[in-house]
């Protein structure tokens, strides 16, 4: 049923999203087939994988071809990091369907607090797995490796740096950042414990079986380099999915006078609340200002992947009402 936004019905926003499926293909990157094949080569001096995701997106986040090449074989630890960004409410039931699709040992995670419960039980819960497992080919029985693995730009340096601080300080930490392809290579096994290495890997993403939706959601959440999709597409799926949920918390943070689905409105609306413009010469030469559109997505995009516009659970439209 409709509800009313002030003077607007949100019956009146966008229930599908147009976009060319053809663009979309070539959002994903094409140079990861190697990385994969140097992983799958590693693996048979793994003796479990930890397997991190972003809880925005718990079930579209998911890489199949990195299931299907390197899952099932050894113990397999599953992490939904970036907790604190995501809407909690719905990670129970994201966690019983990835229950019911065979993912076991679900660990919800905030590699920035360092208080993090989540955090603490992953070494002893994957020591567990893996002494409860049958290790054959192993040379040496005594020492533990584990290889993480993830979509691009999901925390797995952060955890290994987080759990290499923990135990031998800071030296020679992973490569972070806030981009997708940090990581470019799959590393050496860096010592995190008496006993215990990890294995850090590239981020793996492939189009195979994405839709659109998925496509939209990874890019918003960091996981596709943003200009290949275009950050004004984003910030109109952005607004297509906010006014969908009726999650309208972004109209007050970003000082508009309404929820919309104009993207264009919107943007040039943000752009003169932040004075962002441009000067342009229009066709007789005369000097016009013009909101800059493109900043003000980049600010929209910012806002949102801080949290500073909320949290979300991004698949809460596939996960169903809980
Ligand atoms: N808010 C929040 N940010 C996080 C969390 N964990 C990691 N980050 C940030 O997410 C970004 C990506 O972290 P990385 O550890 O580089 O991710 P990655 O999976 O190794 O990325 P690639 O190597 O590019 O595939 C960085 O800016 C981190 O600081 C978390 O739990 N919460
Ligand atoms: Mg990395």
């Amino acid at each position: 049923m409709a509800t009313s936004v002030g003077s607007r019905a949100t019956s009146a926003f966008r229930q599908t999203f147009q976009t060319d499926r053809k663009d979309f293909l070539q959002w994903f990157p094409g140079h990861m087939g190697k990385s994969l094949k140097k992983m799958q080569q590693n693996l048979k001096n793994v003796d479990l994988i930890i397997e991190v995701h972003d809880a925005r997106v718990p079930l579209s986040g998911r890489c199949m071809e990195l299931k299907t090449t390197l899952g099932g074989i050894k113990p397999h630890l599953f992490v939904l990091n970036k907790k604190d960004l995501t809407d909690m409410k719905y990670m129970d039931s994201a966690i019983e369907r990835l229950n019911q699709d065979g993912v076991k040992n679900v660990i919800l995670t905030n590699f920035k607090d360092q208080t993090c419960s989540g955090m603490k039980s992953i070494l002893p819960l994957a020591k567990k797995l893996i002494k409860d497992s049958n290790r054959f080919n192993r040379e040496n029985e005594n020492e533990f490796s584990i290889m993480v693995i993830g979509v691009p730009n999901v925390g797995k340096s952060s955890l290994i740096n987080r759990l290499r601080n923990k135990h031998l300080g800071k030296a020679n930490a992973a490569r972070v950042g806030a981009v997708a392809g940090i990581t470019r290579a799959v590393s050496t096994r860096v010592k995190i414990a008496e006993n215990v290495y990890l294995v850090d890997t590239p981020g793996i993403l492939s189009p195979e079986i994405r839709d659109v939706h998925g496509g939209m959601k990874l890019s918003l959440i960091g996981c596709l380099l943003d200009h290949l999709v275009g950050q004004e597409k984003m910030v109109d799926y952005l607004l297509f999915w906010l006014n969908k949920q009726e999650r309208f918390e972004y109209v007050e943070k970003l000082g508009l006078p309404e929820p919309s689905d104009n993207v264009i409105e919107v943007l040039g609306r943000i752009a003169i609340n932040l004075g962002i413009t441009l000067k342009i010469r229009n066709f007789d030469g005369q000097l016009m200002t013009k909101p800059n559109y493109a900043h003000a997505a980049e600010h929209f995009i910012r806002l949102f992947r801080s949290g500073e516009l909320g949290q979300y659970c991004l698949d809460q439209d596939i996960l169903g009402a809980f």
